[in-house]
Formats: structure tokens, sequence, C-alpha cells
């Protein structure tokens, strides 16, 4: 292969990237197994919700904790639906990802002005050099319509449309503005486009390079473990210059010296942010530093190229080509993977484990009141009882029977009790046999001193019913804790999904590594 504008004279570099990029072929790895187990990650998830019963028999209905646990039911069903929707919806991905299947797709990331257009239209211009096809192409009207015009340069406009160059055989270049900027009837297609992407060159300008805060907009991308290549444009410094008497200011490329200090730099701040991120730093390539303007105005020798740092920017890219296409051949995982934890983990940790906290709360509050309830238990009945007893007692005094007045109280303890319980627990149902109170009367209780009746009385009816009030109570209590061993291990199943789905990354990333 020769550049046709400099037959015989090449750059190294350039000439290794154009063959490089020309050869790229993706291997066929067997991703068989790990989209199985993605899928049964999913399977598993789905069978546990369908599954799943709160232990709720100890709760009335209408029931705070049972509404409650219900709306988690109707969450997880509706997340269901949600996740299947998502999941229909990449689809559409996969198949824009088959048309440039045999393509690494890179996509020119940066902010507006920084040179990305001019860059594409260089890198265009040199695979032009060397006979290799060219086409430019944008979106319209959520088309790929292609064009025989270059990227425009230095526009003031910033409508935001995707537009892409395709470079030889098996390169693409997708010319992207900021993608928060991408609105209206592109935007799908955009955001598919920029999806399909296998590696990714962050523009920035050298006159403040490295603004890491940009990488936020990539976070999607490069939590797929797509390849980061930092490139640092605009290298060029004015520097005044005597020509021919007269004081000129001449733009020059940045000295080697001023680039590397700038590469450190970006390459330090991006690893500290991709880690602040959660990313695995791997993924970040040595910055590169290039003057275009610099490449054109000296004409795109080799020593031009060299000089302006395109030699060592295709080098850099050189390098990103293997994980780019690593990256395109676990394309399919990778989207299948980054569904189930931005889509479903995500929403089982902002949805569904705020809920189940929720529900926990609520279920220690409801513990911390039941210690209270059997002494207001009592303290009610008693006051619902007390105003009773004169009558009874003149009853008792008449007959003189305990039988008849133990009997006679029973039903009247009973029916208060329940109402008592009904008050004070209005959560929870008590199990029958814990309201058929039966009041026990010793011969000593049942004595003809009224005042002593009095007493023994409202001490027999106390102790006895506080012995039923703490049975109650303990029993809400057990209701209480199934529904928190239930949540509980709901919560675990979260964190156990997360897990499992960890291990799944490892697997699919690990011949990276
Ligand atoms: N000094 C200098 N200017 C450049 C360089 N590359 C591009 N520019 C200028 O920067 C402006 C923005 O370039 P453009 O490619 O349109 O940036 P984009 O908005 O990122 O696509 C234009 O005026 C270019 O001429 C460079 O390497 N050095
Ligand atoms: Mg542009």
């Amino acid at each position: 292969m020769n550049a046709t504008n400099l037959p015989g004279i090449v750059a190294p570099q350039e000439l290794g990237f154009l063959s490089t990029v020309n050869a790229a072929q993706r291997a066929d790895t067997d991703l068989t197994s790990v989209l199985a187990s993605l899928h049964a990650w999913h399977a598993h998830i789905e069978r546990t919700f369908e599954s799943l019963q709160w232990p709720l028999s100890g709760f009335k209905p209408d029931s705070a904790f049972v509404a409650q646990a219900h709306a988690i039911g109707q969450t997880l069903r509706t997340l269901s639906g949600h996740w299947a929707q998502q999941r229909s919806e990449l689809v559409h991905a996969s198949k824009l990802a088959e048309l440039l299947d045999d393509k690494v797709i890179l996509l020119v990331f940066g902010k507006f002005n920084v040179g990305k257009s001019a860059f594409c239209n260089l890198l265009a211009q040199r695979f032009a050099a060397y006979e290799q096809p060219v086409q430019y192409f944008h979106l319209e009207n959520g088309a790929v319509v292609e064009t025989s015009d270059t990227f425009a340069e230095g526009e003031t406009e910033t409508t935001a449309r995707l537009q892409g160059v395709c470079l030889g055989q098996k390169l693409v270049l997708l010319d992207t503005p900021g993608l928060h900027s991408v609105t209206g009837q592109n935007a799908e297609l955009t955001k598919r486009f920029i999806e399909s992407a296998d590696g990714l060159l962050w523009l920035s300008s050298s006159a403040s390079p490295g603004q890491t805060q940009e990488l936020e907009e990539l976070s999607t991308e490069l939590r797929r473990g797509k390849p980061l290549l930092p490139v640092l444009t605009r290298s060029d410094v004015f520097e005044e210059d005597e020509v021919d008497g007269e004081i000129q200011k001449l733009l020059r490329n940045k000295t080697p010296e001023n680039r590397a200090l700038q590469e450190n730099d970006v390459c330090d701040r991006a690893s500290a942010k991709l880690e602040a991120m959660g990313l695995d730093a791997s993924i970040l390539a040595a910055p590169v530093s290039i003057s275009t303007h610099m490449a054109r105005t000296e004409g795109l020798t080799p020593q031009a190229l060299e000089e302006a740092g395109f030699e060592g920017l295709y080098a850099a890219l050189m390098d990103i080509i293997q994980p780019a296409l690593a990256y395109k051949q676990r394309k399919p995982a990778e989207v299948l993977l980054h569904h189930q934890e931005e889509n479903v983990l995500g929403s089982l940790y902002n949805t569904v484990l705020p809920q189940l906290s929720q529900l926990h709360v609520a279920l220690n509050a409801g513990q911390q009141s039941l210690l209270q309830a059997p002494d207001q238990i009592l303290k009610n009945l008693w006051r619902k009882i007390a105003p009773l007893l004169p009558a009874m007692l003149e009853e008792h005094a008449s007959s003189g029977n305990g039988q008849v007045l133990s009997s006679g109280l029973t039903p009247i303890i009973n029916t208060s009790l329940q109402q008592v319980v009904d008050d004070v627990l209005p959560d929870y149902i008590p199990e029958n046999s814990e309201l058929q109170f039966q009041l026990q009367l010793t011969e000593y209780t049942v004595t003809p001193d009224y005042e002593r009746l009095y007493t023994a009385l409202q001490h027999a009816i106390q102790t006895q019913v506080g012995v039923v009030a703490n049975t109650i109570a303990e029993k809400c209590r057990d209701t209480l804790c199934s529904l928190e061993k239930s949540i509980a291990d709901l919560q675990c199943f979260v964190e156990d999904r997360d897990d499992a789905l960890k291990r799944i990354k490892a697997s699919l990333r690990a011949p990276l590594a």
C-alpha cells in the first residue's frame, strides 16, 4: 500500500494503522454459555418474584403493613413488565449492530469546537490518500443518508446531528456532539448508533484538556468496558516570529515536553475519574496529543504528521483496535448484561430496596409499640370493667357463690377484651383462643368482705388478663418477625443477584484482562 501523494515515502505508523484496520476481524468466540447464564440470572429473579408469598395471615387486611407489602408486590409486577419492554427494545440496537457487524466503530466524542470534525476529515483525507474508500453519512429524519460532503468545520450552529464516515473496509468514525444535546426525531437512532460503538475517542482541546466531568456523559458506554482513548486536540500554540523584519504570530506544534506533561496529567485525572465512577480503569489508553491544523499547514507530509502527533495517534489507535474488536465480539452479551445491570438490578436498588427498608422501619416501629400494648390493654380493660363491678358484687353478695361471680364476669371481660385488643392492636388478627378468656377465682378470692373482695377481684383480673395480653402481644411480635424475615430474605436476594451478575460479568470480560 502506498500513499499516492507521496510515492515511496510513508509515515510507518500510518501505514501500519491502515493495514491493521483493513485486516481487522473479530474472533468468533462462542457466547452461548455466557448468554445462557445471563438469561438464567434473570429467570431466577422472575421465578422468585412470581412465587413470592408474604406471611400476612396475622394481619388485618386493612392494616398499613399489608398495604405496604402489597405495594411492594405490585412494584415487582410492574418492574417485570418494564424489563420485558426494555429488553424488546434491545433488539433494535442489535439489528443496527448487525448492519455494521464487520466494522470497528469508534465514537468521536467531545465538546463543541474541540476539533472533532476536523479530526475526522483529516483521517478521511489520509485514507483517500491511500486510495481507500471513504463514505460520509449523516442521520436525517431517522434514516442514514450517504453524502459526498465532508464534515463542516468551525460551525457556529450547534444543531445536534450525528454524522459519520466509513474509512477503508473496516472502520467507522461517528462524529457526535455532546450526547445531552441529542433531541428530536434522530434521538433514538443516534442513541443506538452511539450504543453500537466499539471504542471511544474522547477529544478535548489542549487549551483546557481532559475536563473529566465530560466522561459522565459517556458513563453508559464506559460501563460496558469499551476502550477509551483520550485525544488532546489543537495541540498548538502561537509563537512570535520575525518575518521580513516584522514580528508575526505563527502557530506551532506544542513541544513534545509540553505534550507529555498534558498527556500525563489527563491520564492521571481520567483514571481517577473512572475509579470514582466505579469503573475499571484498565479501559483507559494513554492519551495522545495532535494538531490537525499543523499537520495540514505543513502539507501532510510524513514529517508533518509525525510532528503534529499523528504517528503517536495511529499507534494508539492500533492499540485500541484489539480491545474494540474484543468488545465488538462480546457485544450481544454486553448489551444484555448492561440491561440487567442498569434496568433490572438498577430498579431493584432504586425502587424495591427503598420500599423494603420503608416497610422494615414501619415493622420496627410496630415492635416498639407492642412493648406498651399489654399495659395499654390492661388499663383500657379495667376502665371498662371497673364501673360494672359494684353491681356484680351486689349480686354476688346475695348469692355468695364464687362460681356465679366468675361465670357472670367472664363473658363481660371477654367482650370488653375483644374491643380493647381491637383498639390497641388495630393491625392484627389475634387468634380466637387467645380471646377465650376464663376468669379463675380461688376460695380465698371469694370472700364476703366487700372491700377485700373488690381488691382481690381487681388483682385476679389484672394478673390473669395481663397474662393473656402478653400472649397476644407475643403473637403479634411473631407476625411482625415473619414479615421482617421475608423482607430480609428479599434484601439478601438482591445482593445475591448482584454478586451473581458480577461473576457473569467477570467471566465475560476475562479474556480482555
Ligand atoms: N489551532 C487549531 N485549530 C483547530 C484544530 N482543529 C480544529 N481547529 C479549529 O477549531 C474549530 C472547531 O473545529 P471543528 O472540527 O468544527 O470542531 P467540532 O465542533 O468539535 O467538530 C475550527 O475553527 C477549526 O478550524 C487544530 O488542530 N488546531
Ligand atoms: Mg463538528
